[in-house]
């Protein structure tokens, strides 16, 4: 499938906002690889794809986490993180990807991870800080996008994790080692 019926694909399964959004992504995403490197084909097929089940039925994605089976501790956990392991799958299985990293950086995309892939750090930052949100503290983790990505993660993990605390949700573990994570190695740096 070339970039454009993917693009199309993917469109037709969203709302118009949320395809804006993921346009939103791609743009930051690019700027991002041009400032701290990496594969921009890479990234954009990531992109393209990471909210590809953001809005399928919530019994959907479950079947395709399910399906996978590997990763069904995700389905102990709030249901908003749900889109990026089924997002996988649906890469894989309904667009034929098999780079793993590109795949993993749709699965990670929501929760990030310790030890996260330069693709993975990208995805993450770039669907956070993309032109259309707009949170408290999105325009500092913005201006610390271009000094560090890994200082700006970690405040876009802090802001994550103080939200979910505020909203009285549970934390997903991924979240919080990936934080610990980024902590001990911005100290190693
Ligand atoms: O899909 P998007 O809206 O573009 O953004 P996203 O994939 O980062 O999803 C963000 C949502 O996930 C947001 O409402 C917070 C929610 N969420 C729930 N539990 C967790 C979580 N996000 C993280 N990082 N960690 C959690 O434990
Ligand atoms: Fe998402
Ligand atoms: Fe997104």
């Amino acid at each position: 499938m070339d970039r454009k019926a993917l693009m199309e694909s993917v469109q037709a399964q969203m709302s118009s906002r949320r395809w804006y959004h993921t346009e939103g992504v791609m743009s930051t995403a690019a700027d991002l690889v041009k400032r701290y490197g990496g594969d921009p084909e890479q990234a954009e097929l990531a992109v393209i794809l990471h909210d590809v089940a953001k809005q399928w039925p919530v019994e959907k994605m479950a079947e395709a986490i399910r399906e996978e089976g590997e990763y069904l501790e995700v389905l102990d956990h709030d249901k908003e993180l749900w889109h990026a392991y089924a997002g996988a799958y649906a890469a894989r299985r309904d667009y034929g990807i098999t780079d793993p990293q590109v795949l993993d950086a749709i699965r990670f995309h929501t929760s990030g991870r310790p030890g996260m892939s330069h693709l993975e750090k990208i995805v993450w930052l770039a669907d956070l800080i993309e032109p259309g949100r707009s949170f408290p503290l999105v325009s500092d983790i913005r201006e610390l996008a271009e000094q560090s990505l890994e200082k700006a993660i970690l405040a876009g993990l802090d802001t994550t994790i103080l939200f979910l605390i505020e909203k009285g949700k549970r934390i997903y573990p991924l979240t919080l080692l990936a934080r610990n994570n980024l902590i001990l190695k911005e100290a190693e740096a």
